[in-house]
């Protein structure tokens, strides 16, 4: 499937602002993958990818995770979590995308993981800073983003963890493996 292809289907499956986004977050994809050396067209078709499964209901979403190997803990927490692991799914299962490290890179892309590959912290950071984005300690990330790739992603999900707090959210586990990941590194 071409890229035009790919996003033709994508922007069916999303509303405007959203395609918007993806089309934002495929650039940004590509500038941090050139920027730290990794693959330009799996950070493309891993970002035109990402957010397929954004709109697909609750109900949908929650019955592939208790019928795949998807960690049931995706469904426990629920909301947006649940779009990124359900996503990569469906991109393989409905779009024939069988690229396991875009299929990852999806899969990740919200709360990030223990041991990302270099493509899953480059579309896991664009998904964050792309330009549309407007949020607090943004500025910090972007400006760490130009040098730094890991520490621009603890700085993110610092960021994460800590509106997530604040608004007494539940945080996944894999959000926390990605966090004591990247701080453990600095050690
Ligand atoms: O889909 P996008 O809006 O482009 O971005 P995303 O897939 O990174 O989703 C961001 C949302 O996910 C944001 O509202 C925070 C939320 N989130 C990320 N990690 C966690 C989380 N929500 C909960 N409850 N727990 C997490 O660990
Ligand atoms: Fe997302
Ligand atoms: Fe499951
Ligand atoms: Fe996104």
């Amino acid at each position: 499937m071409s890229e035009n292809e790919a996003l033709e289907i994508v922007k069916q499956e999303l509303k405007p602002p959203r395609y918007a986004h993806t089309l934002r977050v495929v650039e940004e994809s590509e500038t941090l993958a050139k920027r730290f050396g990794a693959n330009v067209e799996k950070a493309r078709e891993a970002a035109i990818w990402h957010d397929y499964a954004k709109y697909r209901s609750l109900e949908e979403m929650t019955k592939i995770v208790y019928e795949t190997d998807i960690d049931d803990s995706f469904a426990e927490i629920g909301g947006e979590l649940l779009h990124a692991p359900v996503g990569s799914y469906l991109v393989k299962t409905e779009q024939g995308i069988c690229d396991e490290d875009v299929l990852k890179a999806i899969r990740s892309h919200t709360t990030g993981r223990k041991d990302m590959s270099l493509l899953e912290k480059v579309v896991f950071l664009a998904d964050y800073i792309e330009p549309g984005r407007s949020f607090p300690g943004l500025q910090a990330v972007r400006e760490e983003a130009e040098r730094d790739l890991d520490e621009a992603c603890l700085l993110s999900i610092k960021n994460t963890i800590t509106f997530l707090v604040n608004k007494q959210q539940p945080i996944h586990p894999d959000t926390f493996h990605a966090y004591n990941d990247f701080a453990l590194r600095k050690l």
